[in-house]
């Protein structure tokens, strides 16, 4: 086992680099498979012509938008050879929101695939800002580009402090902020999981989760390819994540990820199907090695119902975008229902009170995190890195406790972080766009407690005054949402009020917005 309290010595592409001969399948897409080789040799063409489209990319940002496979993974791979920090842009988020990533990362280099819905329209306001654009090569196009370099002129080979990617994320105020982690942090990141997890190259993962989130991006994908195992990029349908479970013909499935939302999803479908179907489901499932449960609170109803279906006890674990994973159940040993485990390897976990003392055991507090795997910096945000951060510790805004030995969450600290589908959003960003409708005079969103969602996105909301003769439907509300905010921040319900329930001060009471949606009126968001 590797001392993971020390900073690592190689970055997930030197490790990849090792691996520039083999034949071993490392992605597999829609359309084909991949190997090390040749994806690697691919990134090499990718990263000569970024170096044609801006000679000097050293620490500049480089954004690309990519469907989950084999030209992301080059794409990102020639970002990193060319030492640029890599900015994956997300598949289901409309123009202004990648507009938005676009003014807040000023990349020097904009990538799309020409097959996205929103390529044309990214890459014309990738121009406008002055940046150069590539395509993103289809998977199979193109010559793979020679690799006589070989280490030489790839800095980021070597710079382990050097920023390598930057993932948006949703914080208590304001837009989005860009969390920069370097590849020392994304290494240790992945070396901890590599080792709780004991994934080898005999893995293959079956990968259905989005490339513009950690979850997705490093502990499935990243994981895969430091160990040199095969990460397949399936279909996300409930159905065709059961069916290649259950496919005896191809490559048996050895690891699986998800959000609380998608297993729920999985058991619904399995309810649903006729008896012979679940039968085959059960049994491709049970030949899983391990499946992961994390980003949300998982139901102890779900842990329950999939042990029933598959026979597996799912492991929960516990991260953020900022940190990666800190806490997670054991790979041997119980799971237990309703924790998260201990810190996993080369993470320091501690709880505090509200001025920062470490609390007396039993008591709940503030989760800080320490160690290699941490993030540098909010990018562009000096003042919000300072303050995310207590002598030397990140404070994650969650609270837990710790209980005979395990950490016990017990929600966030900021009743405008919500997280809906595994997502992390900001009730408040949400606000602000609503407003801006012609038909909005105020509003008030809130996470409303639910078994499918964790947080169900509800919106309250109060005409202008005097009201138009026709007001938007909650149809239409949701629609106007979905052109201008990712699809998970678009609310779901929406409720028009004479006024918002607001107290003697005049803030929004964001309990009572809860309780107009039927949660409970005292929820406290992500609490068992
Ligand atoms: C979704 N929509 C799209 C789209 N994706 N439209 C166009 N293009 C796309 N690519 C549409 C949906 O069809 C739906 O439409 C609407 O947008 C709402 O989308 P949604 O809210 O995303 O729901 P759905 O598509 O059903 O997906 C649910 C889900 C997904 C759970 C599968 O949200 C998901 O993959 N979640 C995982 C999030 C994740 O990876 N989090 C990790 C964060 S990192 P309509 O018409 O039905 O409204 C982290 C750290 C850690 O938290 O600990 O891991
Ligand atoms: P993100 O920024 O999307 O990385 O979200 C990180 C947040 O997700 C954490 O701060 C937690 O609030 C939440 N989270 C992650 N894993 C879990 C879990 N297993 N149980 C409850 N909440 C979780």
């Amino acid at each position: 086992m590797h001392d993971a309290t020390r900073t690592p010595r190689r970055s997930v592409l030197e490790q990849t680099f090792r691996r520039r001969s083999s034949d071993a399948v490392a992605v597999t897409d829609s359309t084909a498979s991949g190997s090390y080789a040749d994806l690697w040799r691919r990134s090499a063409a990718v990263r000569d012509q970024l170096a044609e489209a801006c000679p000097s990319l050293a620490g500049e940002r480089v954004a690309f938008l990519a469907p989950p496979g084999r030209g992301y993974v080059t794409f990102m791979w020639g970002t990193w050879r060319a030492g640029a920090v890599a900015v994956p842009l997300a598949a289901s988020h409309p123009l202004p929101e990648l507009e938005y990533v676009l003014d807040d990362a000023l990349p020097r280099v904009v990538a799309a695939d020409p097959s996205m819905a929103q390529a044309g329209g990214l890459l014309k306001a990738a121009q406008a800002r002055g940046a150069a654009v590539l395509p993103v090569a289809a998977p199979g196009s193109g010559q793979p580009g020679s690799d006589q370099r070989g280490l030489g002129p790839d800095g980021a080979l070597e710079a382990g402090d050097a920023g390598a990617l930057i993932v948006y994320t949703s914080g208590a105020t304001g837009r989005p902020k860009g969390v920069l982690s370097t590849h020392a942090a994304l290494a240790a990141q992945v070396r901890s999981l590599v080792d709780a997890w004991a994934w080898t190259d005999r893995d293959r993962i079956l990968h259905v989760l989005p490339l513009h989130h950690v979850h997705g991006i490093v502990n499935a994908l990243c994981c895969a390819l430091w160990s040199g195992a095969a990460c397949e990029f399936g279909e996300p349908s409930p159905q065709a994540v059961w069916e290649r479970l259950a496919d005896g013909e191809r490559e048996r499935i050895t690891l699986f990820m998800a959000v609380p939302t998608v297993y729920g999803r999985l058991i619904r479908a399995w309810d649903e199907a006729p008896e012979e179907v679940r039968r085959r489901w059960s049994r491709g499932a049970a030949r899983l090695r391990l499946a992961v449960s994390g980003s949300a609170a998982l139901p102890a109803s779900t842990l329950a119902r999939w042990r029933e279906i598959t026979g597996h006890v799912l492991l929960e674990r516990y991260g953020m975008t900022e940190t990666g994973m800190i806490l997670s159940n054991p790979l041997d040993g119980e799971r237990r229902p309703g924790f998260v485990g201990l810190p996993l390897p080369g993470v320091e976990a501690r709880l505090v009170d509200g001025r920062g003392r470490p609390v007396a055991p039993g008591e709940s507090g503030e989760v800080e995190v320490r160690g290699p795997l941490v993030f540098r910096e909010y990018w562009g945000r000096p003042r919000e890195t300072a303050s995310a951060f207590r002598d030397g510790w990140f404070r994650t805004g969650d609270e837990a406790r710790l209980e005979n030995g395990a950490y016990r969450l017990l929600g966030r600290r900021a009743v405008d972080i919500l997280k809906t589908g595994g997502h992390r959003v900001s009730a408040l960003e949400i606000e602000e766009v609503y407003r801006t409708h012609p038909s909005v005079r105020d509003v008030a969103v809130a996470g409303v407690p639910d078994p499918e969602w964790g947080h169900r996105v509800c919106a309250a909301w109060v005409p202008v005054a005097p009201a138009p003769d026709r007001l938007p439907s909650a149809q239409e509300l949701r629609a106007w949402g979905k052109e201008r905010l990712a699809p998970y921040k678009v609310p779901r319900d929406f409720r028009m009020m004479a006024q918002l329930p607001r107290n003697a001060m005049g803030k929004v009471r964001k309990p009572a917005v809860v309780s107009i949606f039927g949660g409970p009126l005292s929820a406290q968001p992500g609490k068992r």
